[in-house]
């Protein structure tokens, strides 16, 4: 029988890469977003008896448990919860950044996660699934503008850490990846829809595609069951480290 996936944040980028994957590797997927024509697109490309579509605002508590308790019964045995929707807004330094961002970011790349992860752990502890978090190397690595997304990023890995703890004994496996640079709309929308700046940061660094992070999540939803990945830091090989930096005033 076919397993199902839960993708949050599957209108663009590593979600949506990753709903095609599923579904054409044969699982279902339950793909979320709040943009309601793109995942009728998904719908409509790879079958409704594949992928439903639920929209809804991750900040929206009732609105996602409505969605939830929506489930079509072929929908409401999830196997994985890939924990993918969120967003980076802004690169000004902590001091000159928009506290409105600051919180968007928290609400949706904690907040919701930490909700939805409560709401579908009996489920997957039931079924001894798996949760897959998409983190960040921000959360590992601070750079001048990450402050308020290199947090929420931080708390995600030590969330997913906490979770193997005390899911011990149960068989539900958690992971955390966390990919550098890749090429979706994520600049697009840290830059607030700077077309010219996304692109610029993209051009001629070789980044990780979409596809190349979902082929990561697939890879360790699809392990033996005995293994669990704890944390998976990936990077495009253009990308690295700097060094620590020294104000002489
Ligand atoms: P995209 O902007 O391409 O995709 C983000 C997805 O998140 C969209 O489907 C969007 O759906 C969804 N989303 C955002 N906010 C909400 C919300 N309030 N409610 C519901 N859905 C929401 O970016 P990526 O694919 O790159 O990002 C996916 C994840 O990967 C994020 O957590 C990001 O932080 C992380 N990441 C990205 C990296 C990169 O370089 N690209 C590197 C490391 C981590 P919609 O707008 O339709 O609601
Ligand atoms: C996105 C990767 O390096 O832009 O999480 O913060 S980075």
């Amino acid at each position: 029988m076919s397993k199902t996936a839960f993708i949050t944040g599957a209108t663009s980028g590593f979600g949506l890469a990753a709903t095609r994957l599923f579904a054409k590797r044969g699982w279902k997927v339950v793909a979320t977003g709040r943009r309601a024509d793109r995942l009728q697109q998904l719908v409509d490309e790879l079958g409704a008896d594949k992928v439903h579509a639920a929209v809804f605002d991750m900040r929206d508590a009732a609105a996602m448990n409505a969605a939830i308790d929506a489930l079509p019964e072929a929908f409401r045995g999830i196997d994985l919860l890939v924990n993918n929707a969120g967003l980076a807004l802004g690169t000004l330094p902590a001091q000159q950044a928009s506290l409105d961002d600051w919180r968007t970011m928290i609400d949706t790349n904690i907040t919701a996660l930490v909700t939805i992860t409560r709401r579908l752990l009996p489920l997957l502890v039931e079924r001894k699934g798996g949760i897959i978090n998409i983190g960040s190397v921000a959360g590992s690595y601070p750079y001048p503008g990450g402050n308020t997304y290199g947090g929420t990023k931080a708390f995600v890995k030590q969330f997913s850490l906490g979770l193997r703890s005390d899911l011990h004994g149960t068989g539900v496996r958690v992971t955390d990846i966390e990919p550098g640079m890749a090429e979706t709309e994520f600049t697009l929308v840290r830059t607030h829809g700077d077309r010219a700046a996304s692109d610029k940061l993209y051009a001629g660094a070789s980044p990780m595609s979409a596809e190349d992070i979902a082929e990561q999540i697939f890879y360790v939803a699809t392990l033996p069951p005995h293994l669990n990945i704890n944390r998976l830091e990936i990077m495009p090989v253009t990308q690295s480290f700097a060094g620590f930096q020294v104000h002489r005033g």
